[in-house]
């Protein structure tokens, strides 16, 4: 039987990879996003490989989650791995100075919106008991960095969020873990810097990891047999040995 995967966050970087990657796989696929063009350009690429589904909604706003998720036809509906992935820094400034709609956006996106996705899919899941939960997390739960502040407790949530839903769904034998990558070459640093010139740097002078380092081992993880769940990974690229040391040659 196929399973089908829902992923947030599917129109760019990881989430856009991972899909890629399920698709080689043959998994069914519900793709989230709010920019219809590139979900209609994933679903392209990929409709020859499997079959996909887009919604498009804001995390941020729970009656467009509920209603997208409510909205799936049948052959989508039950959703047997979800990946948790939609997010993004907003900004990177000490706290004293820091901009409260870049703190809203990243509690409202990383940490609430996960929250409203899983509370949409979680049901169909106690149903069946069975399921695959994996929240995107990041280097940054498991280590403050100087200006990390808010974004750095956005991700340590959603590691508490996943170790909250892993002891809460153990009853139902739904699976739950945490994907943690350090630095990874997406459009994460243009929405950081808002498009500004510090972007271009974030990944100049090493190999950062690539999107498709991460979805594979989202695929590693969610193609494990059934007794075996990976619980929290923390990965970084050779030259990263922590949020502030990257071994660069400019
Ligand atoms: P990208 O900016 O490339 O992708 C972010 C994705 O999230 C996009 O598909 C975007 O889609 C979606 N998204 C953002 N805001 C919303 C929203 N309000 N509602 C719905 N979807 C939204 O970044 P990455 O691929 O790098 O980031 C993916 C995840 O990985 C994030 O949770 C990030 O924190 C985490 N991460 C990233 C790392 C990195 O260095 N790149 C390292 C560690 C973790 P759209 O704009 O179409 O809505
Ligand atoms: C993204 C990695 O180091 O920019 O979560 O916080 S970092």
């Amino acid at each position: 039987m196929k399973k089908t995967a829902l992923i947030t966050g599917a129109t760019s970087g990881i989430g856009r990879a991972t899909a890629h990657e399920f698709a080689k796989h043959g998994i069914n696929l519900v793709l989230c996003g709010r920019r219809q063009d590139r979900l209609d350009s994933v679903q392209k690429a990929l409709s020859k490989q499997t079959i996909v589904h887009t919604l498009n909604f804001d995390v941020r706003d729970k009656t467009q989650t509920f209603e997208a998720i409510a909205s799936l036809p049948k052959a989508f509906q039950n959703i047997d791995i979800l990946i948790n992935n939609a997010g993004n820094a907003h900004g990177l400034d000490p706290i004293q100075t820091g901009n409260i709609d870049d703190w809203d956006a990243m509690m409202d996106i990383n940490v609430k919106g996960l929250l409203y996705v899983s509370k949409a899919i979680i049901p169909g899941m106690t149903e069946r008991k069975s399921g695959h939960i994996i929240n995107i997390g990041s280097s940054a739960g498991k280590e403050v960095y100087p200006n990390g502040n808010v974004y750095c407790g956005s991700k340590h949530a959603v590691l508490a969020i996943t170790e909250g839903m892993r002891i809460d769904l153990n009853p139902f034998g739904i699976k739950v873990g945490a994907i943690n990558p350090g630095l990874v070459e997406t459009e994460f640093s243009k929405v950081r810097f808002k498009g500004g010139a510090a972007a271009d740097n974030v990944y100049k002078g090493y190999k950062a990891l690539q999107p498709e380092d991460v979805a594979d081992v989202i695929y590693f993880a969610v193609s494990r047999p059934a007794h075996v769940n990976i619980a929290d990974v923390l990965m970084f690229c050779t030259a990263q040995a922590s949020s502030t040391i990257v071994k660069k040659e400019l």
